[in-house]
């Protein structure tokens, strides 16, 4: 140990807890920029190889009109944006997306409806695709908005690995950006998912007009889960005109960084994913990201509705970095 020096062994940051205080968070939040960048690369390397990153493809399965009033979504019926509403897709030609997907490298793919909550006559065109994703190799993950815990079963036995369910920002702010639904009921919804097996993605948004606090009370809802979410997504808005957040002033790029990191920090065993919002993000931005422990993309030109940095540009970006995509599905945390 160097004299004067308190040692801090890296692996007492590593060790995945459930009694993170919302001040712990936040105090980590203010942490010096470079500190925190350097612990959550320490911890990253515990768990994951830091050169390895999942690549994921989105579709949306069924597009618009959703009931839900969601201030940053481009398929919510209370807005008028220039999403198309459609009807949900046949199994046959989800699964050759998901194929096509495969093929261009994706190794999870993620299918995506714009409905409040599944309803039982959808059940077997949705098991249906699962299987179909399923049988491809592929890692499953769907999110369809609330489940029942009969429903959640159902997807389970289909071949769901992942269900995918946002608490998008901290419990404070939540009403300020959603009237239709409560954090109580999207947290019901993580308990039938967690409760039939089925592993749980759940992150959220920033650059809603949210305060640092608020990005921590988020962080701190998923650290303190009975089980941390395997797979922790984090959006930056895509601002979408004729929503009430459309001209929301974006988060600044090092405060995004924050927010990987110490995701990276409180669920370390967590594949930290950069979700919506690369499209505006500099390849020097994302860098920062994977070193302070992002390891996962969304790939292709389209996420659900908006656009994404297309196969070139994330070709070039991982030879330049000389990084490469994960060939297997990362352990569960
Ligand atoms: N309807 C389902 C639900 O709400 O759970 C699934 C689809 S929803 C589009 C999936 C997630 O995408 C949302 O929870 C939100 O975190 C994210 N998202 C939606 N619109 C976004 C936007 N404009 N910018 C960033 N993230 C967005
Ligand atoms: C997640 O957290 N973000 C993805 C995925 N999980 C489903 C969706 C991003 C959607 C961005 C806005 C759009 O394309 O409509
Ligand atoms: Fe509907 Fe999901 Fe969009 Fe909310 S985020 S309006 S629930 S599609």
């Amino acid at each position: 140990m160097i004299a004067n020096c308190v040692e801090t062994s890296a692996t007492d940051f590593a060790l995945p807890r459930h009694d993170w205080t919302l001040a712990e968070v936040e105090a980590l939040f203010e942490t010096p920029f470079t500190e925190l960048v350097f612990r959550a690369a320490d911890v990253h390397r515990r768990w994951f190889d830091p050169t390895a990153l999942q690549l994921s493809q989105l579709l949306s399965v069924k597009t618009g009109g959703c009931p839900e009033d969601c201030g940053y979504c481009s398929q919510s019926q209370h807005f008028k944006t220039a999403t198309q509403a459609s009807k949900l897709m046949e199994a046959d030609a989800v699964i050759a997306a998901a194929a096509a997907a495969r093929a261009g490298g994706a190794q999870r793919f993620c299918m995506g409806a714009a409905w409040r909550d599944v309803k039982d006559r959808d059940l077997p065109k949705l098991t249906a695709m699962i299987a179909g994703v399923k049988a491809l190799g592929l890692e499953t993950c769907a999110t369809f908005g609330m489940l029942t815990k009969d429903q959640a079963v159902a997807l389970k036995a289909a071949g769901l690995d992942f269900y995918n369910h946002n608490l998008d920002t901290g419990p404070d702010y939540y009403a300020s950006v959603v009237s239709t639904r409560t954090y109580h009921d999207r947290l019901e919804t993580l308990t039938a998912v967690r409760d039939a097996g089925i592993s749980i993605c759940c992150g959220g948004i920033v650059g809603m007009g949210e305060s640092r606090r608020d990005r921590a009370g988020l962080l701190h809802q998923l650290a303190t889960l009975p089980r941390h979410p395997d797979s922790l997504p984090i959006n930056d808005l895509m601002p979408i005109p004729g929503t009430p957040l459309a001209d929301s002033t974006p988060v600044d790029g090092f405060e995004f960084v924050r927010m990987i990191a110490v995701a990276r920090l409180v669920c370390p065993k967590s594949v930290v994913r950069i979700a919506a919002g690369r499209e505006h993000m500099s390849r020097e931005l994302q860098a920062l990201c994977f070193l302070a422990g992002a390891n996962s993309i969304f790939v292709g030109a389209r996420l659900l509705t908006t656009n994404n940095p297309g196969r070139n540009a994330d070709d070039a970006l991982l030879s330049d970095l000389k990084m490469r995509p994960m060939t297997t599905a990362p352990a569960l945390a």
